[in-house]
Parts: structure tokens; sequence; C-alpha cells
């Protein structure tokens, strides 16, 4: 079904796509044949996103292969599926063998809690994705207009009800996932049994857009719960998860000067208990499904959606479909988006490392051996790898035995020191950007080291090196590092370029807003120098810099299109 305001326009190209793909399946398996090419057809390259996989070129090798009249030097980037960012060593040691072997090599965490490929040759997908499937891995609906990677706090071992929130996004990942059987028919060459299968919650022509589920368990909102489509804030009562807030609506994604597209956090519908997650969460998926606009892409996500029709709408599809009704959201209350750095013991006897990785990039180079020190310490370790949504990891379910080998590893290769790094730099992110991102108006990954070495001094010098606030960049306005919700948040609109927010709160409840529409980055530190001397000389007691900003610095009209912010209970 089209919602009814867009029943008279065209589809978008992609539902057309969809609608004739025989669930997924393309004429992929002929493309991935033809060795004329380094790519596949446009029309494969949206259906691949549904298997996990993006058609990439090297962006910097582009001018140069145009001169000389050549082909874009093609390659594809692999997101696997990995629910809460849970991994086992093993597969742990598989990632880092095939990211060597078939990829780039490096390999890089999300800010979803997943880990992607770069650079995978056409020819070596298939290889790649047969031996993940044998470590138990895949990459199906990590990408594409479907749930995608389910989120949720990186420590369950440490307490029952982390271990029950992770259990629920776990059921639900499941719950959600496509019902095709293409992705096992064109990369595991299993049996073809298409057009037998049905895709009883999606349809033939899936979501009109990509969706996002996260779950989160107060006082810590590390997943940004408030972007995400589907979010669910865990209530615990008495050490009992007794249920969940449920919230809808959240995305990032704009278009620079598009006044039609903006940032919005989500709305809380209400309490639900546990054992309605899925059904609510499918219910959610499904009016989405019926009522998002099919008609234009930058138009699609359930944020829209909702801003067109109402909550209270929303809410009474919701719980006509699932039949299940909301009672009053209860108190939740979110005070951090940091990661636990360091070590940090669990009640049942074992621990944790939380080690940063700045910009989830794993890779050896000299002073950064993050990749040799973590295949050492998957070679030993019992536990498992959590990846956290700030694109870190944890080292996680360390017995007391493993920590001195483990701490031994990480002192040889000098990453033991992770309460040295400056506050800024473990609250900071980036999105991937160049040369990957076919998308990227401006560096993002590769500025972020020289952003850090400029702004830290400045911390250090206004007395506040040791305040938590968060920093991130995108090369464009698409928002994969979650820069809106960030207190310095910086996003690309050409080369060194970049649109400044400014004021975000810190828990993740308060969108930032525009300071300046155009700096380079040097003009983006000289802009800031004299702001962050006022919050060190200024601020009130217990205020966090993106507070500071939003009451002192920005002029009450520096806004988004919308402002959002959450109402907290
Ligand atoms: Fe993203 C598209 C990378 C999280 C909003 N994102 C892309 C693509 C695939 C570019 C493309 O379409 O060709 C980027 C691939 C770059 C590369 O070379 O690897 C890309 N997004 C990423 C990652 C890897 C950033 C990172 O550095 O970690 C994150 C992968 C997450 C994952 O594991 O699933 C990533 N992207 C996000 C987030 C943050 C989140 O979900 O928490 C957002 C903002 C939240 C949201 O969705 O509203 C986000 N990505 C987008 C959008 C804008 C969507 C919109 O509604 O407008 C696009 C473009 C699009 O969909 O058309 C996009
Ligand atoms: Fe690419 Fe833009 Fe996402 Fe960065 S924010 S990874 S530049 S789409």
């Amino acid at each position: 079904m089209i919602s009814d305001s867009s029943a008279s326009k065209p589809l978008a190209a992609n539902e057309t796509i969809k609608a004739a793909s025989n669930l997924l399946r393309g004429t992929l398996v002929a493309d991935l044949q033809d060795t004329s090419t380094g790519a596949i057809s446009d029309d494969n390259g949206q259906l691949t996103k549904f298997h996990g996989l993006y058609l990439q070129d090297d962006r910097d090798l582009r001018n140069a292969l145009k001169k000389e009249g050549k082909e874009k030097a093609f390659s594809f980037m692999l997101r696997v599926r990995l629910p809460g960012g849970v991994a086992t060593p093993a597969q742990w040691l598989v990632l880092d063998t095939l990211a060597g072997e078939l990829a780039s090599p490096s390999l890089r965490l999300t800010t979803r809690q997943t880990f992607q490929f770069h650079g995978i040759l056409k020819g070596h997908v298939k290889p790649l994705v047969q031996r993940m499937h044998k470590a138990l891995l895949d990459s199906i609906a990590a990408c594409g207009d479907v749930n995608r990677n389910v989120m949720a706090p990186p420590n369950p071992e440490c307490s029952a009800s982390l271990q029950q929130v992770y259990n629920d996004a776990r059921s639900w990942s499941e719950f959600a996932l496509p019902k095709t059987r293409a992705y096992h028919e064109i990369w595991l060459d299993d049996e073809l049994v298409a057009g037998g299968e049905q895709e009883p919650m999606y349809g033939p022509t899936y979501l009109p857009r990509k969706f996002k589920t996260g779950f989160v368990l107060p006082p810590s909102n590390d997943v940004d719960v408030y972007s995400q489509d589907l979010g669910y804030i865990a209530i615990v009562e008495n050490n009992k998860l007794v249920g969940y807030n449920v919230t809808v609506g959240g995305g990032l994604g704009m278009s620079h000067g598009n006044a039609e597209t903006f940032p919005r956090l989500a709305d809380t519908l209400g309490f639900i208990t546990p054992e309605h997650v899925n059904v609510v969460g499918e219910a959610v998926l499904t009016t989405q499904r019926d009522h998002g606009d099919r008609t234009n892409r930058k138009h699609a996500r359930l944020k829209y959606t909702i801003e067109d029709r109402g909550i209270e709408w929303f809410k009474a599809q919701v719980e006509e479909r699932s039949h299940v009704k909301f009672g009053p959201a209860r108190p939740a209350h979110f005070t951090t988006i940091e990661d636990p750095h360091g070590w940090h013991e669990c009640t049942n006897g074992t621990s944790f490392y939380g080690l940063h990785i700045l910009s989830g990039r794993i890779k050896d180079e000299a002073g950064w051996p993050m990749k040799t020190a973590l295949r050492e310490i998957a070679e030993i370790h019992t536990g498992d790898f959590r990846l956290t949504p700030s694109q870190n990891v944890t080292i996680s379910g360390v017995t007391p035995e493993q920590k001195p080998k483990i701490e031994a590893i990480l002192a040889k290769h000098g990453l033991h020191k992770e309460n040295e790094r400056s506050r800024l730099r473990l609250n900071s992110m980036s999105c991937v950007a160049l040369p990957t991102c076919g998308l990227a108006l401006a560096e993002s990954e590769r500025i972020l080291p020289q952003l850090l070495e400029k702004l830290e001094p400045v911390f250090v010098a206004a007395g506040v090196a040791s305040e938590a606030v968060s920093l991130r960049v995108t090369g464009c306005p698409n928002g994969c590092a979650r820069p809106y919700l960030a207190e310095i948040g910086l996003v690309g609109r050409a080369p060194n370029k970049y649109a400044l927010y400014l004021g975000a709160k810190y828990n993740g409840e308060r969108l930032n807003r525009l300071a300046s529409p155009s700096v380079t980055l040097d003009d983006a530190v000289k802009m800031l120098t004299p702001i962050i001397q006022r919050y060190g000389s200024e601020r009130l007691s217990g205020e966090g810099f993106g507070d500071f900003c939003d009451r002192v610095i920005l002029p009450a009209d520096a806004t988004f299109h919308r402002v959002g912010t959450v109402a907290t209970a």
C-alpha cells in the first residue's frame, strides 16, 4: 500500500527494482559472472544492499583513471550483520584473516556496532561470504530497505538486565529478518527455491526505506536511542527488567539546502512488557511498510510518516495491529553516551577492557598496531568481543586467569593506557567518507586525527580537558556518525568546508543547532577556541559543553528546521 498523500505520484525507481527483483535476486548471478567489468549494473547495485554489499570505487584514483580512459577502481564494501555487536574470538580471527586475504586489509567498526570490509574485488565477494558463513556470520539485511543491524548495550554479562536486553534485541533482529532465500542461493550456492517463498512481514517490495532499531539501558544512552526509527528503552525496577518505553520516528539524515529533510528525535509511544517486543516491533514496521512514502526516497523514512500523520495516529495504528495497549511511559533518566574505557570488574567475577579505536579503524601502522594486538588477543581470549555504538571494542568476559595475559598484550602494543587519552578523543567519532564513500563531500575519518590534535590543547589550556565533550565529524549531511547529536558536530559540504553545529545535550536528548554554515577546519578551530575558553571560565557547576553553548553561545534563532528535544518524564 502507498501512503494516501502520495498515491497519485509515480513510485520511486527503487520500488520498481524491488518489485521486479524476485525477492532480491535480480540478475545478480549473471552479473557476478561478467569478468569484463569490476562493477555490477545499477539495478543489481540497489539489490546487493539487502545482502549487505555496496558497490564503491576508490575516489582517490577516480580522476587519474578517468584521464587514462580506464574504468573506475571498483570494489565492494561488505557490512556484517551482528546484533548488539557481539563476536566470538574465533569469528574475530576469521574476519581479520578475510580482511587480509580478500579485502582492504583493514577492518572497520561502524557506528551501529558491526564490522565493514572495504576494497573487496568482485570475484572475492563470494568466497568471502562463504568463509564468513562457516564462522556463523552473514551480511543479510545489514543494508537495504529492511530492519538493519539491531543495536544493544555492549556489556551484557555484567548484569542480568543487560543480558535480557541483549536477548530481546537478538530476538527482534531474527524475527525481522527477510525470509527470501536469495542470499543463500547467490552467495552460498544453496538450491534454487525461487518462487516458493514469501515475505509475510515485508511483502515483495520490503520497506519504503532503511529502518533502524536500538535497545538501550539507562542511564547510558550509548546507542543514541532517540536517533533510531524504533527504540526500546529498558525499564528496570527492583533490579528486574519490567519492560520497555517504546520510541519511534528518530532519524538523522538530511540534505544541505533541502528544508524538507531534517534530523528528528524519536517520540515516545509508551510502555510495554518484554513479551510484546516483537509484536509491537512488527506493528511499527508494517505501519511504515503500508504508509511510508514510496514516491520520494528523501521523504521515505518513518520520521516523515510520523511528522506527516502525527504520533497519535501512528500510536493507534500500532495498538490496533499489535493488540497491545501502551501504558504510560515509565521514568527513564540518561546521563551519558560514553563507553566504559579501560578495565572494569563485573559482578560475575569476570572483567572487561574497553579499548578506544579511533574512528573504528582496525589496521596496523606505525604507532597503531591495532590489528595485530587484537588478533593476538583473539588467539587466547575465552570471552568475547563487543563492538560499541561509538566505534570502539570491549574485550569482554575476561577471567582472572586470562587478565594478566591480555594486559601483557595490550602493554606490549602500547594500548594499556586508555584512561590517559583525552576525554575529547574518547568521545569522538567520524564516518568513513573518502576514499570509499560515494556520497562524501568532504574528508572525515582521515581528518579526525588532525582535528583532535588541534582541539585537545585548547581544552587543556581552558582547564576542561577532563570534561566529556562529544565531537563527531561526517563527510556529508547523511549523518552516519550521528553528528547532530554531538556537542560539536562538523558536517561536510565540500572539500574542506563543513557546517558547524553546537549545543546538543551530551546524553543524546537534544539535537545541536547550526552555529556556522560553512567553515574550513582551521576556521572551526578558531571559532571554537574562545568558546572553549569561555566554557572553562563561565560554565555553571556541572554544566556540559553542549548545554553551555545552548545557553550562552547560540542565538535563540539558531535552529534546524526542526529542533529536537526529548520531553523527559
Ligand atoms: Fe550511513 C549511507 C556508512 C551509520 C545515515 N552510510 C551510507 C553509505 C552506505 C554510503 C552510500 O549509500 O553509498 C556509507 C558507506 C561508507 C563506506 O565507505 O563505508 C555509510 N553509515 C555508514 C557507517 C559505516 C559510518 C561509520 O563510519 O561507522 C555506519 C554503518 C552503520 C551500520 O553498521 O549499519 C553508518 N548512517 C549511519 C547512521 C548512524 C546510525 O544509524 O546510528 C546514520 C544516521 C541515522 C539515520 O539513519 O537517520 C546513517 N547513511 C545514512 C544515510 C542517510 C539516511 C537518510 O535517512 O537520509 C545514507 C544515505 C542514504 O541512505 O541514502 C547513508
Ligand atoms: Fe558517507 Fe556521508 Fe555517511 Fe560519511 S555521512 S559515510 S560521507 S554517507
